[in-house]
């Protein structure tokens, strides 16, 4: 039932963050220390091809991350274009502690994570070269939906050893039973992306919205899409009006789809949200958006979200 403690997050992956983020409210940790640990597991994946270590790679070959931290007191850190950095989400979080900004990118980014004492380290797993490698024999750029090595790459998507499809972004909502909230959303963003490309993950409003008193939002999957029109800023802004969690996110997919029409054919963009009741909406274009909702009774994994197609 809504009401008690609440984490939710995007793809299969999301178990084991949820886990992780409800483990650390547990102990006694903040909504921010609960959706950074759970960010944190997959970044420290190197099998997950499309966040923190084990990313794949820009075009150029290199593995850069987005991250966005936030809670609903309008604290906020975000960086872009980070790279040689396991946990985006703690860097990004640093961001929001220790400087008076909310969002560094690119190389000021990674020097500020140097500074900040994390580790340099190489992102760019074997596998992960292998498959830039073979994706620049044809280097096309085709979206396909549900797989980040199929986003504007190759032709099949992805399948990991155990035959999951090769999901995307982690996006993250958490909830206390006061009805306090705080999110975070990292990735590597789209594979064999144009170097210097941020998605909607790390932009406040686009990958992530949370407010006080009414709830919070993320996105995954094409995230020009989402970019496009403010789509986490506007689930929210549609739960302020009154919609349920659910209809908000039906209404910003079916925006979306009546925006672009045939533009966006095959690509696939999903909504979680969560209000300050504890109660969860998730929809997507295309079948085959999973998310995990974790609370004291355990953690449920709902393996296809109600898509518009
Ligand atoms: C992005 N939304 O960078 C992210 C990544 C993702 O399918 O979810 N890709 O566009």
């Amino acid at each position: 039932p809504a009401g008690d403690v609440r984490v939710l997050s995007t793809w299969d992956f999301g178990a084991a963050a949820n886990d992780a983020a409800f483990a650390r409210l547990r102990a006694g940790g903040t909504l921010l220390d609960a959706v950074e640990a759970g960010a944190r597991v997959p970044e420290a994946d190197p099998e997950n091809h499309s966040v923190g270590y084990g990313g794949y790679p820009d075009r150029d070959g290199h593995v850069t991350l987005d991250a966005v931290i936030m809670d609903d007191a309008g604290a906020v850190g975000a960086v872009a274009a980070l790279e040689e950095t396991v946990h985006a989400i703690s860097v990004a979080r640093r961001v929001m502690e220790k400087t008076p900004h909310t969002f560094l990118v690119g190389e000021g980014a990674t020097r500020f994570a140097r500074e900040q004492g994390f580790e340099k380290v190489d992102l760019l797993t074997p596998p992960a070269e292998q498959a830039w490698r073979e994706w620049l024999k044809t280097a096309k750029y085709q979206p396909v939906a549900n797989s980040e090595t199929g986003t504007y790459g190759t032709a099949a998507p992805h399948r990991t050893p155990g035959g999951a499809l090769d999901h995307d972004t982690i996006g993250l909502l958490a909830r206390t039973a006061d009805g306090r909230m705080a999110g975070a959303c990292t990735t590597s963003g789209m594979a064999f992306k144009i170097r210097g490309r941020v998605g909607d993950s790390p932009q406040v409003g686009a990958g992530l919205y949370v407010e006080r008193g009414v709830g919070g939002a993320t996105s995954t999957g094409v995230g020009e899409e989402v970019t496009r029109v403010a789509g986490s800023a506007r689930v929210v802004a549609s739960m302020r009006a009154g919609r349920s969690a659910q209809v908000a996110c039906e209404e910003v997919v079916r925006h979306i789809a009546a925006l672009r029409g045939d533009a966006i054919k095959g690509m696939q963009v999903g909504f979680l949200a969560l209000d300050t009741k504890g109660n969860v909406g998730a929809f997507c274009l295309l079948p085959g958006f999973t998310y995990a909702v974790t609370d004291a009774r355990g953690t449920t994994t709902v393996h296809s979200a109600p898509s518009l197609y």
